[in-house]
This record gives C-alpha cells, sequence and structure tokens, in this order.
C-alpha cells in the first residue's frame, strides 16, 4: 500500500516543470486552444460601428483580465520568495523522528517567502517593520511550514487580540493612512494599552526592523514548538534561521530614502543575488529544553512574548538551507504560496502557546478567502512531493481527478482505503500531552511579566545601537498626534529603561517620567549585531569616477575587491565608456541620476582629471550622504579632491594612492559594514 517517494533537492523542481509553460514563439490561441487571427481589433459593425457580442475572442480576454487580482494578504502582503535546499548536518534522531531531521546525506527541496508585515503589496521594502520569514519544507512525509519572523518575539499573548492589533498598526481606517509605517496614533495608542507588547517594541524600534537585506538577518520560529522522537520523548524546541552573511541593517534616513528611490531593494537584491550565483544561506538551529525542565526559568516557555537567552540555552546548529534558484511566475508560486504553521510531520508538534493555538487556526481561513477555494492544496507551489489520499471532494477549481465510485471512511467497496495508518507506519500522532482544566478566560499568572526582557534587550545593544532605538521612539511618537498617547508611551517604557524614556520624552516634548526603572541587569551579547558576522562578500560599491582616471591602479583595486566578493559598480555623469590611461576603459553602470549613495554599501572615489564642476557636485553630494550614514568610503588619486577635509581623519574612510594598502584597509572598512564611531553632526 505504501508510495513511498524518494525525495531529494530536485523533487519540488521536477514536479513544477509538468505545469511549466513556455509562449514565446508559438501562435496565439484562446484559452480554448482556437488559433486567433487577430488581437487588436474587437468586432465591430463596420470600422466604426459598435462592438459585437458575439466576440468571443474580446470576451474571454477581457473577462480573464477583468479577474486577474486576488485579494492580497491582510498582513506580510508584501513579499517575495525563493527556491532552495536545505541539508542536515548530524541526525536529529535523538530529538525528533521528522524524517528530514534524520539523515544527514538527504537534501530537503524549500521555498522561502520573506515579506514585510504591515504594508499592501506594492509598498516600498524598507519600512521599519517586522519581516516574515516563512520556510515550507517539502518532505518525504508532506509538507512541513516554518512560518516565522526576523524577531523572536510576537506583540501579544493571545491569538484573540491579533485583529485588534493588525487594526490599530494598518493604515487608519478613516483616511487610510500611513502607508507601511507603525509611526501613527493607533499602533502606539494599542501599544500603550496592551503592554505586553513592550518587549516586541523594543526590537521594532532597534536595527533590527530596518534589514540591509533578506540575506542579512536571522529567522525565528517564535513559538516554542515540540520535538517528539521515535521513543515518544518530547523537548521544546525554538527555532532560528542564522544569516551566513552575518545580521546587518539599514540607518533610519537611509532606509526612508531608499523606500523611494527603489522600493523593489530588498526583492532586487534577492533575486540579483541568486541570478549571480551569490545564493543566499541560512543555518537552522534549535534551542531544545527538556519537558522536565519546563518551569526551571524566569518566564513561562510557552508565552511568545519572551525568547530563550543564547548563553542559557544554546542555540545548536543542525543545517544549512541554501536559495539557489528564482521564481518563475511571481503570482503562480510567491502570490499563491499557502503557509500555515499548523502543516507539521510527524516528530514536530506543537504547545499550548496561545498565539501559536490561533494561528492554528487562522491560516487555513485565510486561504480559503485569498485562494477562492478548499483546493489550494492542488496549486503547483504548493503540492506536497510525495503522495496524498483522502476522501476531500470537489470545490471551486478541482484539479485532481479522483477515480473509483468510493469517497468515504469507512468503506467496504474500496477495502477499506484510503486508510488511516499506525505511527509506526508514519501516521501522525498527536502528541499525547495531559491536559486539565477549567474553561477560563484569563492570562496565565506566569505570562505577566512584560518588563523584564524588554529591559534584558535594551541592556544588550551597544551605544550605537541603543541609540537608534531612542532615535526611533524619537521619530515614531513625533508622528504621533495625540500627546496622551505620546505620555502614555513613555510612561510604559519607563519600566524598560529610564534613560531610554526620558531621552524620547524629551524629543517629542512630553512629560519625562516621574517614577520607574527597572532592576533587571541580565543581558545578552548575543542580542547585538555588534557581535555579529563581518564580511565583505556582495557588498556592492559604488565606483564614482570620470575620464582620466588612472587606469592600471584602479583596475586594480576593481579586480581586488571582486576577488573578495565585492561587487563594484561604476558611476559618471553620463552612461557609456570612460577611458583611463594605459587605453584602459571601463563601461559605466548608473549615473548620478541613476545611481544613489543609499543603494550601495560603500563608495570609492576615483575621479578624473578631466571631470567639471557639476561632476564634482554631484559627487561630493553622494560621499557626503554615504559619509552620513557611516558607510565605507575610499578614495584614490584625483578622487581624493571629492572627500571633505572633515571626513579625511574619520574611521572608515580610506584615503591613500598606495594600491595595495589602499585596498586592504578598504576592504576591512567594507566588512565592518557600518563605522559608527564616526563624528556625524
Ligand atoms: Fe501570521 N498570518 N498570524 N504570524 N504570518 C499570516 O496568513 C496570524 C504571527 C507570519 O509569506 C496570514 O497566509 C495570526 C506570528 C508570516 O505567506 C494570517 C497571528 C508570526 C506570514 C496570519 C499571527 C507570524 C503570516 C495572512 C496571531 C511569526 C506570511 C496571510 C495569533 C512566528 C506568510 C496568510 C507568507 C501570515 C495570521 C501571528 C508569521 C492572516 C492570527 C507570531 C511570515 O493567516
Amino acid at each position: 500500500m505504501s508510495e513511498k517517494r524518494k525525495v531529494d533537492a530536485n523533487s519540488k523542481n521536477e514536479q513544477l516543470e509538468q505545469f511549466r509553460v513556455d509562449d514565446q514563439g508559438k501562435p496565439m490561441t484562446t484559452n480554448q486552444g482556437l488559433k486567433v487571427a487577430e488581437d487588436e481589433f474587437s468586432l465591430k459593425a463596420g470600422e466604426r460601428g459598435p462592438t459585437l457580442m458575439e466576440d468571443f475572442h474580446f470576451r474571454e480576454k477581457m473577462t480573464h483580465f477583468d479577474h486577474e487580482r486576488i485579494p492580497e494578504r491582510i498582513v506580510h502582503a508584501r513579499g517575495f520568495a525563493a527556491h532552495g535546499e536545505f541539508e542536515l548536518y548530524e541526525s536529529m534522531k535523538e530529538y525528533t523522528k521528522a524524517g528530514f531531521l534524520q539523515d544527514p546525506s538527504v537534501k530537503t527541496p524549500v521555498f522561502v517567502r520573506f515579506s514585510t508585515v504591515a504594508g499592501s503589496r506594492g509598498s516600498a521594502e524598507t519600512v521599519r517593520d517586522a519581516r516574515g520569514f516563512a520556510t515550507k519544507f517539502y518532505t518525504e512525509e508532506g509538507n512541513y511550514d516554518l512560518v516565522g519572523n526576523n524577531i523572536p518575539v510576537f506583540f501579544i499573548q493571545d491569538a484573540i487580540k491579533f485583529p485588534d492589533l493588525v487594526h490599530a498598526l494598518k493604515p487608519e481606517p478613516h483616511n487610510e493612512m500611513p502607508q507601511a509605517a507603525s509611526a501613527h496614533d493607533t499602533f502606539w495608542d494599542f501599544i500603550a494599552n496592551n503592554q505586553e507588547s513592550a518587549h516586541m517594541v523594543m526590537w521594532a524600534m532597534s536595527d533590527r526592523s530596518i534589514p540591509r537585506s533578506f540575506r542579512m538577518m536571522e529567522g525565528f520560529g517564535v513559538h516554542t514548538f515540540r520535538f517528539v522522537n521515535e521513543e515518544g520523548q518530547a523537548h521544546f524546541v525554538k527555532f532560528h534561521w542564522k544569516p551566513v552573511l552575518g545580521i546587518h541593517s539599514l540607518v533610519w534616513d537611509e532606509a526612508q530614502k531608499i523606500s523611494g528611490k527603489d522600493p523593489d531593494f530588498h526583492r532586487g537584491d534577492l533575486w540579483d543575488s541568486i541570478e549571480n550565483g551569490d545564493f543566499p544561506e541560512y543555518e537552522l538551529g534549535v534551542q531544545l529544553i527538556k519537558e522536565a525542565d519546563e518551569f526551571n526559568f524566569d518566564f513561562d516557555v510557552l508565552d511568545p512574548t519572551k525568547l530563550w537567552p543564547e548563553e542559557d540555552v544554546p542555540v545548536k546548529i543542525i543545517g544549512k538551507m541554501t536559495l539557489n534558484r528564482n521564481v518563475d511566475n511571481v503570482f503562480a508560486e510567491t502570490e499563491q504560496v499557502a503557509f500555515h504553521p499548523g502543516h507539521v510531520v510527524p516528530g514536530i508538534d506543537f504547545t499550548n502557546d496561545p498565539l501559536l493555538q490561533g494561528r492554528l487556526f487562522s491560516y487555513t481561513d485565510t486561504q480559503l478567502i485569498r485562494l477562492g477555494g478548499p483546493n489550494f492544496h492542488e496549486l503547483p507551489i504548493n503540492r506536497p512531493v510525495c503522495p496524498f489520499h483522502n476522501n476531500q471532494r470537489d470545490g471551486y477549481g478541482r484539479q485532481t481527478i479522483n477515480r473509483g465510485q468510493v469517497s468515504y471512511h469507512k468503506n467496504s467497496l474500496a477495502a477499506n482505503t484510503p486508510a488511516p495508518v499506525s505511527e509506526e507506519e508514519g501516521g501522525f500522532v498527536h502528541y499525547q500531552e495531559k491536559v486539565e482544566g477549567r474553561k477560563v478566560r484569563s492570562r496565565s499568572e506566569s505570562f505577566k511579566d512584560h518588563f523584564s526582557q524588554a529591559t534584558m534587550f535594551w541592556n544588550s545593544m551597544s551605544e550605537p545601537e541603543k541609540n537608534h532605538i531612542i532615535e526611533a521612539f524619537s521619530f515614531e511618537l513625533g508622528k504621533v498626534e495625540s500627546k496622551s498617547v505620546q505620555q502614555q508611551v513613555v510612561d510604559m517604557f519607563a519600566n524598560v529603561n529610564l534613560d531610554l524614556a526620558k531621552a524620547f520624552a524629551d524629543a517629542i516634548g512630553a512629560t519625562p517620567p516621574q517614577k520607574g526603572g527597572s532592576e533587571v541587569t541580565k543581558s545578552s551579547p548575543a542580542l547585538s549585531q555588534e557581535n555579529t558576522t563581518k564580511k565583505p562578500d556582495t557588498r556592492k560599491v559604488g565606483v564614482i569616477i570620470g575620464h582620466n582616471f588612472n587606469g592600471p591602479d584602479v583596475k586594480s583595486v576593481l579586480d581586488s575587491l571582486k576577488a573578495e566578493g565585492i561587487q563594484p559598480e561604476l558611476i559618471s555623469n553620463k552612461l557609456g565608456k570612460v577611458k583611463g590611461s594605459d587605453h584602459i576603459e571601463l563601461e559605466i553602470d548608473h549615473t548620478f541620476l541613476t545611481g544613489e549613495s543609499v543603494l550601495f554599501d560603500a563608495i570609492y572615489a576615483v575621479g578624473g582629471s578631466d571631470v567639471d564642476k557639476k561632476f564634482e557636485k554631484d559627487a561630493k553630494y553622494f560621499m557626503n550622504e554615504a559619509f552620513s550614514h557611516f558607510k565605507p568610503i575610499g578614495a584614490t588619486h584625483e578622487g581624493k579632491k571629492l572627500v571633505e577635509e572633515d571626513m579625511k581623519n574619520s574611521p572608515g574612510v580610506v584615503v591613500e594612492d598606495h594600491t595595495d594598502s589602499f585596498t586592504k584597509k578598504f576592504i576591512e572598512a567594507i566588512s565592518a559594514h557600518r563605522h559608527w564611531d564616526r563624528k556625524v553632526i
């Protein structure tokens, strides 16, 4: 009876292949396959007459167009996705029987969708927001979805509050403003009146919510799940994705400017990296707590507003995911993919986290409206790569042609099949947790500490990170009109840290908090981006260059940067070629009009002896902006003139002509990402 199918890294791709169509070079037909003779003019009674009802080609084309749009996701509407594979480093047999976590030689195909939460489908990507990080593993035992965020905790503790949270966060209903932003009255009113949000707000106001790239952010399963092994023993588990390139962020001013200059900044970055063969990689980590230790922590393991400090519960790295293929069609794949935290496989189970419990209901429900009916699992992107059989039938858009007379269980006419199978044969059996209790609507006492971990997060930040948090609060609350809401937020965050609350109270003209402060001194160094991996790989350097540059030297610098995986792109006043000495010519990628310093990680000024005043002015603007965003700046030869005097001795600014020494120092400066110790006024 068993139809076991061997899954390998290419299984999903092979499955998708049967649905792919190439239209290029083919005759045009209607959807019925009829060849079309004319597609520019509708059928009319006379050249200047009315269109005729019998024009089936016009009707079909227009009707299909009229129905092209589906409802966008209520949250996470703006997203971008890619295919890839997951490889396991070591068997997790001891903890879970999940098939894809047993054998390190097996590669599991995955599909990952990254998203912002608040904005609508066409909104900008570098807004201040949490990012979704949803992974579908197409395993031999069915699809397993890890539907996480780039922040390890959530705003609320109970799913019943999710509609309220989202109503408060989304554009305000009376005027539908602001788009893709939390900097408005209703959001902060919700926060002040639902103080369990304090910890996540600290993350949202930190650099974590303005990532440099989807490739440079962590992912978290947020909830506590259960691993269950073959013997039926369970561990509590939290999931982490750790980006191999480290965790890096933009600065707020830069993020806002990118929103205008390139609203597709993050998807472009992901797309290009994959096209260039710089495949994004993330290691999968798990934190494990024995069931017996459930109550040995100063937080409740079921509370989704709490993380498990990595110093207390180490993250065990168990595998790596590589994203190596872009989608063929964004609608068919990225838009129609349907994730669900309830898509689990044997060996992975739920806990009673009340946020998770509610999510288990919401995701199927939302797909029914979004994807138009109960057959969304048949869409190519959602199909498991293993066989699936049951007695579910019919509904809009049904594709499977289930043969036979029987569509019910139990039966005798089909030998009582399809039949449930035992746990030993792979049947999913829910973890038999003993549950007992009165039916109550209340919050557990153990969920009532809303501030300790918010303070721990603050304590863990470096000075620059703390300043960014203060600036973020000052910006967001500066946009809030209600004085009362502003004051409530100040008073709330006095419970996290008095200096923080005083600082942004001052910036927004609120009354400094009179009482508050926190006794918590604990910090978790793993939370600071200061301690992350720093590498130059895939960093984009804007090279400002004009005619008559030093050919051999510049070519040597550019070659060395490329050898380190850095991507130089050339900027000048015009497209075309620039000429240097020794007959070296280089092709320009951007002009000062189409390229902006905010779109680069670093700037290298080469200049040229044959550039005019306007070139110098545009170049200096570029350089000054990059400087104020703490970016590495390099200058050699004529480019040195483009660096303002007061910038020259600043950290991360490398100005010299000796090519080898320059290159070495500049690459070091690029690896550091940003130079926060620079004085910027
Ligand atoms: Fe979601 N969430 N969520 N969420 N969520 C959705 O499902 C919901 C929560 C997350 O790229 C929706 O298909 C409830 C936490 C991601 O397609 C919806 C609650 C976390 C995505 C929904 C939460 C997430 C969603 C909207 C509180 C991090 C995008 C469209 C109980 C662990 C997935 C959809 C994608 C999407 C409900 C809270 C992550 C409405 C009720 C916590 C990454 O079903």
